[in-house]
């Protein structure tokens, strides 16, 4: 018997193992299509730079769902063909990364500068981030297109991936660039943001792909999952707009944007509903302002309202709410509670 974090490791491994066959995929497409041989070098970089580097939370969590519940059931056929959902939703991220950077003027991502940033790239990672969405199309036509599940994944892709690209619309037109209006911010607009721009692609999402491969059909099923996944994900960006302040850049891999941004972050909302008359002009003043001494000002009244003892605090009322809407779950449907929990493991309290 091999302990359980030793077998989560494994199970990394194994999952990681499967990317260069993929790429190979992509390449081979090129190749199918006499592309030019630079062309055919930038992809291979591009692929390599941006697929692979993250967490693979979101990836793993297909597979890891699959096995939860399949059980022992589980073929070699049923944990390769999770493995390449999995990495499919990796290929999504990547494609929203790569632009979002661009959107956000990120400086690095997962520990190197971001795509767009790197020598002789430029605006060309535009036209890399739509390859990297038609990738999935490629693999999902090569390996689920015999499936009879094979358009409910199309459509749940391209459902999500539109739901995204309206979260995203709402993140950056709730922050433009030069016109700070603080109150145009609110905890209610900041969770329809996070839910659109991040609940459905990272926690709906590869849950609702594991349903469809082990054949649930049942409507209540997904709707059950998808009530407990939405505020999983809501809890996991406020958590991202928390480390983009407070989190350490070489832990979390990026420099934090969020301030100079003018995002409608967790925190900027947090601070607004504690601050006095003097406290607010001072965010009024700096807030959304590309400048360090600026950002500076608005990191440090933040400490003074000790927003860090709030966050704290949403900290354990989300781990209990979510706890509890969890154990509500009617696993008759045909889903079961630990798909959720081991979620939660996998995000509570994280650092990166
Ligand atoms: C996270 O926002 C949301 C996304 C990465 C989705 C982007 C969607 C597109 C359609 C491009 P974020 O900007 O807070 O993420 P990060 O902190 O990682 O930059
Ligand atoms: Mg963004
Ligand atoms: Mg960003
Ligand atoms: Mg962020």
């Amino acid at each position: 018997m091999v302990s359980a974090g030793l077998q989560k490791e494994e199970n990394r491994k194994a999952f990681l193992e499967v990317f260069p066959t993929l790429a190979e995929e992509v390449l081979a497409e090129l190749r199918k299509y006499n592309m030019p041989e630079d062309a055919y070098e930038w992809t291979k970089k591009m692929l390599y730079y941006n697929v692979p580097g993250g967490k693979l939370n979101r990836g793993i969590s297909v597979v890891d769902t699959v096995r939860i519940l399949k059980g022992d059931s589980a073929t070699e056929d049923d944990i390769f063909k999770a493995t390449v959902l999995g990495w499919l939703i990796e290929f999504l991220q990547a494609f929203f990364l790569v632009s979002d950077d661009i959107m956000d003027a990120s400086i690095t991502r997962r520990g190197q500068p971001c795509w767009y940033k790197t020598e002789g790239v430029g605006m060309v990672a535009i036209n890399d981030a739509f390859i990297l969405e038609s990738c999935i199309y490629i693999f999902l036509k090569k390996y689920f297109k015999k499936t009879d599940y094979y358009i409910e994944l199309v459509e749940l892709f391209h459902e999500v991936t539109f739901q995204t690209e309206l979260g995203q619309l709402c993140d950056l037109i709730t922050a433009p660039e030069d016109n700070v209006d603080l109150s145009k911010f609110s905890i209610k607009k900041h969770q329809f943001i996070v839910i659109y721009k991040t609940a459905y692609y990272s926690f709906y999402l590869p849950v609702a792909l594991a349903m469809h491969m082990v054949g649930i059909k049942n409507e209540e099923a997904f709707k059950q999952s998808h009530d407990i996944l939405i505020p999983l994900g809501e809890y996991f960006q406020v958590q991202d707009d928390y480390l983009d302040c407070f989190g350490a850049p070489e832990v979390i891999g990026k420099i934090g944007t969020d301030i100079m941004d003018n995002k409608c972050s967790w925190l900027i909302n947090q601070a607004l509903d504690k601050a006095n008359e003097d406290q607010r002009k001072v965010l009024d003043d700096n807030y959304g302002k590309k400048d360090a001494e600026c950002e500076a000002k608005v990191k440090q009244l933040y400490n003074d309202l000790d927003i860090k003892a709030v966050y704290k605090k949403y900290e354990k009322d989300s781990f209990d709410d979510l706890n509890a809407l969890i154990d509500k779950l009617d696993e008759s449907v045909g889903v079961k509670k630990m798909v959720f929990t081991e979620f939660m493991d996998k995000i509570y309290k994280r650092t990166k």
